[in-house]
């Protein structure tokens, strides 16, 4: 793995990239031609791009019951278990309306309600996976979304992965389609024959799927634009080299794109830490993913005090934060940009990304500076209540006139003179 000095990492300037551009001509035109022609479209193009001939888009009930007898009953009890977590944490995140008599004759107040509805997309392939239904499925149930719909692109034989299935059933999502790519985000967003539109999309996608949500944003809205998956790591000499590495390459092995980089406080530290990175490297089944990761995107930067380690982790704002240093607490108050932070030795990513609790869809690319989690929140929406009596807007009726006048907006002033006492059409009488 590259060995960097703080100097040498600052040179480099911590990357950020985006693939969003280059695919955007193709993306546009295929959201034009799922606008024109609909289902007519989803089917040809899932023909195209999948290799599947769909005679109906939706999966069926029985294709979904049919689901419980492809998973193996460990796997089924894993999903609920991480279910009943997830549940647990996100249940934490619902807001209750509120409202307050700031002084007499006032009422104000602040009501939230559910989205309509949602709209997730999961990703088809070997990244067809059965948590990341669970991360996005759970916060839109628990903040009381009414139609929650899923789509997902076939696998070859016009299936779709049955954990991915399951998953989706037990979250009580209610509409799953087998459409993938910016496809699935244009039928979302304006609607086919067969899949009425949503009001907001979520979950992640490859570079086409990224495109399409940003160009449908503001018709719809959308979580987020999530770039490659990224963990860094803080550790200190007293760290265990065999997890830091295997937290590093757990995370590489997502994808080429991914980028795993540790901190250290010496490069014999740093030295060792590669060497085992290299040597677990060699048994995993995704090596040659990994491999390009670590070797095109990882780093390991020496630093010479916790400082300069701070320094590092809130200018790259990681997806992932994992602190493994002896006192692991101890300047947790400092770090101000991070996704996630895993605290101490036993808690890797892994844990995170399946059974915390915590959803593991987390801010990308250094926008975890002004980005959150996804949550509850994400499937609620807020909206204003006011409530003034007569005496109440007397008291501050003079000021708006003043504000109104000074924005030359005329209409405004006289919508508060013809609510005052004594006005007649020729102005106040008194
Ligand atoms: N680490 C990924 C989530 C994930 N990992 C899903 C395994 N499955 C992005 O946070
Ligand atoms: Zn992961």
């Amino acid at each position: 793995m590259k060995i960097l000095t703080k100097r040498e990492l600052i040179e480099q300037r911590i990357a950020r990239r985006s693939t969003v551009s280059t695919v955007e001509p193709t993306v546009k035109a295929i959201i034009e031609r799922v606008k024109s022609n609909k289902d007519a479209e989803l089917i040809a193009m899932t023909k195209k791009f999948d290799g599947v001939e769909l005679q109906e888009l939706r999966v069926s009930e029985q294709e979904i019951s049919d689901a419980y007898g492809k998973v193996s009953s460990s796997l089924l009890q894993a999903l609920r278990d991480a279910l009943e977590r997830i549940q647990r944490f996100h249940f934490r995140q619902k807001e209750e309306s509120w409202k307050f008599e700031p002084e007499s004759g006032v009422l104000l107040g602040q009501q939230i309600r559910p989205l309509a509805s949602a709209g997730i997309y999961i990703p088809g392939g070997k990244a067809s996976y059965p948590s990341t239904v669970l991360m996005n499925a759970i916060p839109a149930k628990l903040a009381g979304v009414e139609r929650i719909v899923l789509t997902t692109p076939p696998e070859t034989g016009g299936s779709v992965n049955a954990a991915v299935l399951v998953a989706a059933n037990l979250c009580g999502v209610d509409e799953i389609y087998k459409v993938g790519g910016a496809q699935a985000i244009a039928a979302l967003a304006y609607g086919t024959e067969s899949i009425q539109a949503v009001h907001k999309i979520t979950g992640p996608g490859n570079a086409y799927v990224a495109c399409a949500k940003k160009l449908v944003f503001g018709d719809v809205s959308i979580d987020m634009i999530a770039g490659p998956s990224e963990v860094c790591i803080w550790a200190d000499e007293q760290s265990n080299l065999a997890f830091v590495a295997a937290d590093l390459l757990a995370q590489a092995e997502h994808d080429e794109d991914a980028t795993a980089c540790c901190i250290v406080p010496t490069v014999d530290y740093a030295e060792a830490l590669s060497k085992e990175v290299f040597t677990q490297l060699e048994k995993m089944d995704r090596k040659d993913i990994a491999r390009k990761s670590i070797t095109g995107n990882g780093w390991i930067a020496v630093v010479e005090s916790d400082d300069e380690a701070i320094g590092i982790i809130n200018e790259l704002a990681p997806e992932h934060l994992e602190i493994m240093t002896s006192e692991p607490e101890k300047r947790l108050q400092d770090i101000h940009h991070a996704g996630a932070i895993f605290i101490g030795a036993y808690s890797p990513e892994a844990l995170g990304d399946y059974m915390a609790g915590p959803n593991h869809t987390l801010p990308t690319s250094g926008t975890a500076k002004f980005s959150s989690p996804l949550g509850v929140y994400d499937f609620m929406k807020k909206t204003s209540i006011i409530r003034y009596n007569e005496q109440a807007l007397e008291r501050v009726g003079e000021a708006i006139i003043e504000l109104a006048q000074s924005e030359q907006l005329t209409g405004h002033a006289q919508a508060i003179q013809v609510r005052r006492k004594g006005y007649t059409n020729e102005g106040l009488d008194n």
